[in-house]
């Protein structure tokens, strides 16, 4: 059958237009600072790839443990039809979760969302492939800004994994979360990945590792800049930053200019002093009470709270 044709919420002009709006505001705040969804363009999303094998980022494998074990009471509890997963990427981890509902649940449909085209178009041509029973409705958009455009109807659990709520700040995150039970029913579930607090001496080298890969990942923003907003901003003029916040409990990812940088976008003039920091991403950490209380200010029931047994990363199931 064949994946669907992707449904397009998210066009080219849409991206441009967000980016530009994003790079205004960032660069020209007191600490600069961008948002973490630029990373992702092709090149990005394989450095992302990339990361997630290495033996330093532990939260892909700690969570892969969780739903690897996990899995079946997930089909059972939920008995969802539909499965929605936000910023989806390759879905990769997923398939724990679509092995089990083809196994012992009635899943008639899957929808992954993500802003990345490349990622869906390959997730969704492989999972049609390799589910054929499944309708796979891949849906280009911003998990921040499309909720209101999920599939509705059905018994739905919704999936939002890797910690990916972690890029949220705060208030963000709150906002996401009450949208995210307006767009679903009582009795609907989510089903949430979050990293959870511990040594930073963990945490950092994940997110600063030996071989560099991090590093180029986060230098790849300015290459989506110079590419998307023809600047000439040169990345190794910038080095990579991993700095854990011990009052908000969250690592930041930033980028040093190791000279000064003069940099001309859309009509700015932008300044870089030798030291200056560009914030490019926050990676929050959270303590199980925290995940519970935050769900219930807006309106979900935490029914499970699994972790892997290393104790490293927290998975919750919780109900609307
Ligand atoms: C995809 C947002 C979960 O925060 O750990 C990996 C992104 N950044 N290494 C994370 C990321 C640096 C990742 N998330």
């Amino acid at each position: 059958m064949g994946a669907e044709p992707l449904e397009i919420h998210l066009d080219d002009q849409d991206i441009a237009r967000s980016l530009r709006r994003d790079v205004r505001v960032g660069l020209t705040a007191r600490e600069k600072w961008l948002p973490p969804k630029w990373f992702y363009d092709t090149r990005g999303s394989e450095l992302f790839d990339e990361i997630t094998r290495l033996p330093e980022y532990y939260p892909t494998r700690a969570e892969r443990a969780v739903l690897a074990q996990r899995a079946a009471e997930i089909v059972e509890l939920t008995g969802a039809k539909t499965l929605i997963e936000l910023g989806s990427g390759s879905s990769e981890k997923t398939r724990l979760l679509l092995d089990a509902f083809t196994q012992h649940g009635d899943l008639g449909t899957f929808v992954p969302l993500d802003v990345s085209v490349s990622a869906l178009e390959g997730s969704t041509a492989a999972l049609a492939a390799d589910y054929p029973r499944l309708r796979v409705r891949g849906i280009v958009g911003d998990f921040t800004r499309h909720l209101d455009r999920l599939p509705t109807g059905g018994r739905r659990l919704v999936i939002f994994l890797g910690g990916t709520i972690g890029n949220l700040l705060p208030g963000e995150r709150a906002g996401f979360l009450a949208g995210m039970r307006a767009a679903l029913e009582a009795g609907d579930w989510l089903l949430v990945g979050t990293d959870l607090v511990k040594d930073p001496a963990v945490i950092v080298p994940a997110y600063d590792d030996a071989a560099g890969v991090t590093a180029e990942f986060n230098r790849n923003v300015l290459r989506v800049l110079n590419r998307e907003l023809g600047t000439d901003l040169d990345p190794e003029a910038f080095s990579h930053v991993a700095r854990w916040d011990p009052e908000q409990e969250w690592i930041e990812m930033r980028l040093r200019a190791e000279r000064p940088v003069r940099v001309r976008v859309l009509d700015l003039d932008v300044g870089f002093a030798e030291g200056e920091e560009l914030r490019t991403e926050v990676s929050a950490k959270f303590r199980p009470e925290g995940i519970a209380a935050e769900l219930a200010t807006a309106g979900f029931r935490a029914e499970r709270f699994w972790t892997d047994p290393d104790g490293l990363f927290g998975v919750t199931l919780a109900q609307a």
